[in-house]
């Protein structure tokens, strides 16, 4: 593994190679995948290398914030965006693949094999398993607080200037991995966020990122009013049929039925028309084990979270499978 020494000297070396650069973020994009991917892209920039970001989320799964972040890189900086298709028509050989804040093949839009000749390079804070890429040039450092810390101390290693939204983008993503500057945070990070505010990042722009959109929140609420409670005392909402709901809305549906006086709630929802998908999210205040309720039904979770999602069915019949599989044992004496 490399040091950000080795890093930089492995960019150095890779970015001056006549080459695109095509950097992969994981799918599920978030303010840490994409504020350093845009980072990497301005490194790449003052090679004077072109590059795509590689994003193939489906836009209505992007969360709003972070689709705010895309729109206004395309608009002020000119980023690159490639979705998957468009990347397998135009990959060339000699092209360098830089992962950032993801080192699997299953987390990504792409399979191993449609990389398997190409030059990568990881950076990444995260742990390894099997479908780690097998790259020589990786720098993963899991106790790094998130890839966009990593960027954040290559560009000043760099010794590139920056403009302000770019600090911004660099500090969503910090601010995202360690839970709004409260968990892994060194002193190191403290003086990377530092170097960005210098640079005119603006906490109260990168806050605004994350502020709930309220068409998605009224969505939420939409489903929480149509809550029934059963036996057991368990709350279920159903979503409306020919209504397409992001896995994260349908987990808050959940989560948002626990302020009320049951032992358990459960959020039913389509997330795919086209494929005929339901998620059900589970939340439980200990009392029932909704992660072996969703268990029954193919998915897994603990105690007190759970999830599972049915392929080939609607709302209505996942919610008659769910009925069938709660039962008191599910409860937990004590
Ligand atoms: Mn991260």
């Amino acid at each position: 593994m490399l040091n950000i020494k080795n890093l930089k000297i492995t960019l150095d070396e890779e970015l001056s190679k006549d080459r695109n650069v095509i950097i992969i973020p994981h799918m599920g994009i978030d303010f840490d995948a994409i504020g350093s991917a845009i980072g990497l892209s301005l490194i790449a920039t003052k090679y004077k290398k072109e590059s795509f970001i590689l994003v193939d989320d489906p836009i209505h799964k992007i969360d709003p914030g972070v689709k705010i972040i895309i729109d206004e890189s395309i608009e002020k900086l000119g980023t690159n965006y490639i979705n998957k298709n468009k990347y397998l028509e135009n990959t060339k050989e000699n092209e360098l693949i830089i992962l950032t804040d993801v080192n699997k093949s299953n987390l990504i839009c792409l399979e191993k094999e449609d990389l398997k000749d190409k030059d990568i390079i990881i950076i990444d804070h995260h742990n390894e398993d099997i479908n780690t890429f097998n790259t020589e040039k990786k720098y993963n450092d899991i106790h790094v607080s998130s890839a966009s810390e990593i960027v954040t101390k290559l560009l000043c290693t760099l010794k590139i200037k920056y403009k302000e939204d770019i600090a911004n983008y660099l500090l969503a993503g910090i601010y995202l991995d360690t839970k709004r500057f409260s968990q892994n945070i060194s002193s190191d990070t403290m003086k990377l966020i530092s170097k960005l505010l210098e640079n005119g990042a603006d906490l109260n722009k990168v806050t605004d990122f994350f502020s709930e959109d309220i068409a998605s929140d009224q969505r939420i609420l939409e489903l929480i009013s149509h809550a029934t409670v059963s036996s057991y005392s368990i709350a279920t909402v159903i979503g409306d049929i020919g209504n397409e709901y992001t896995k994260e809305e349908i987990a808050k549906a959940a989560d948002y039925l626990l302020k009320y006086r049951i032992d358990a709630g459960f959020a039913i929802g389509s997330t795919s028309l086209e494929d005929n998908t339901v998620s059900i999210s589970a939340r439980s205040k200990g009392k029932i084990d909704v992660g072996k309720v969703m268990q029954q039904l193919g998915g897994g979770g603990n105690i007190y979270s759970g999830a599972t999602k049915l392929e080939n069915t609607t709302p209505t019949d996942a919610n008659k499978m769910l009925q069938k599989v709660i039962r008191p044992n599910f409860y937990i004496d004590n």
